[in-house]
């Protein structure tokens, strides 16, 4: 590991446009408000990556928290993995859970960014794979809307040649998820894969009731059903439905991750990067995938997954967001419905500062 020491810490908060609405049972996203963060070293090299805040409110919060961050490694040399475990001494009396685990998470993954940056190579070698295509998933959009505009958003989001689209359900009935999925479905070729994300909206019993009817309809997995931190309800759904269960993204670190492998959960993951611990986090949760030869799959940050998933033993699919293209010098690129890290060093992030003023949350 190169030497480098940490010098400071700064975070700039946008809003970007977002192509497609996201409606999610939840909440409709319209703007996808981001932190991005760098990490300024001693040695004159900048490690970075962002987070996805959810609402513009975190915001300012996190970029306190990464405060109390640079307070605590300012000067230090960079060694993420022991970072980790001393700046979680540090904050046990919060708790390292929600936007405390973001800012560390973002602390360690720019410093991940930095030592391959002072490796000069891309962070999927420095971490010992190389830059091999992933399969992704277009998840931009087909939020919950009216079945013809779903038809519509269906066949443009084909663009880049994706081979699968994900699906926003949790309409207020079956008939009504049956419907949106039925409309997405007559409109794109048969081989294109559906997954469907209820963002855990149902009961336990409406889930069973509406996921024997997905079973009949072919589709890649059900996402979050209902209450993600419901192991037991979870594991009832995998048991007794045959469409694979889909949950991870709001694993918060390894350890709940192992928590609901232990109660039979789900039949596949999709670990976070910014709840499961950045990239030291997420090489603890591929790990644990391997062991259990479970096919582990990214949320949002297509940019820093692409080059994770590249180093996971059971990689499945790659999530694939374009709000970062807004403020990024070269976004992302997708082939036949791919995604390769890039080679340049690093993760590959670098902010074009022109959008960055453009964008800048105010
Ligand atoms: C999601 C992601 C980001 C914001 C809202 C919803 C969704 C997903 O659960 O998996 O893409
Ligand atoms: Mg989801």
């Amino acid at each position: 590991m190169s030497e480098l020491s940490v010098r400071a810490i700064r975070a700039t908060a946008v809003e970007v446009p977002m192509r497609f609405v996201l409606g999610t049972s939840a909440a409709a996203v319209r703007a996808a408000p981001l932190l991005l963060v760098d990490v300024d070293t001693e040695e004159g090299i900048t490690g970075r990556t962002y987070l996805f805040c959810y609402i513009k409110a975190a915001a300012p919060a996190i970029v306190s928290l990464l405060g109390a961050v640079e307070d605590a490694v300012k000067g230090e040399r960079i060694d993420p993995a022991a970072t980790w475990e001393r700046l979680a001494k540090r904050f046990r009396l919060i708790g390292v859970e929600g936007i405390v685990r973001m800012a560390m998470a973002a602390f360690d993954t720019a410093c991940w960014d930095a030592l391959a940056i002072a490796a000069n190579q891309p962070l999927a070698e420095y971490l010992g794979g190389s830059l091999r295509p992933i399969p992704a998933y277009n998840s931009c959009g087909l939020g919950l809307m009216p079945a013809a505009a779903l038809s519509d958003e269906a066949e443009q989001l084909l663009g880049g040649g994706f081979g699968a689209v994900k699906l926003r359900l949790g309409y207020p009935t079956l008939r009504d998820d049956l419907a949106a999925l039925d409309a997405v479905r007559k409109r794109i070729p048969a081989n294109i894969e559906i997954m469907v994300d209820f963002n855990q909206a149902l009961s336990v019993e409406d889930a069973l009731e509406r996921g024997r009817a997905l079973d009949a309809t072919g589709i890649t997995w059900i996402e979050e059903p209902i209450r993600h931190d419901d192991y037991r309800g979870c594991a009832r759904l995998a048991r007794e439905l045959r469409t694979p269960i889909q949950i991870g993204e709001n694993f918060s670190g390894p350890c709940s991750m192992i928590e609901a492998l232990d109660a039979q959960a789900c039949d596949y993951v999709m670990p976070d990067l910014e709840r499961i611990g950045g990239v030291t986090g997420w090489r603890t949760a591929a790990a644990i995938a391997a062991a259990r030869a479970l096919p582990m799959s990214s949320h949002l940050f297509p940019e820093i997954s692409a080059h994770l998933l590249a180093v996971t033993p059971t990689a499945h699919w790659l999530e694939y967001v374009d709000w970062a293209n807004a403020v990024v010098e070269e976004p992302l690129q997708v082939v036949d419905g791919k995604v390769t890290p890039p080679a340049r060093a690093g993760n590959g992030l670098i902010w074009s500062r022109q959008a960055v003023a453009r964008y800048k949350m105010q």
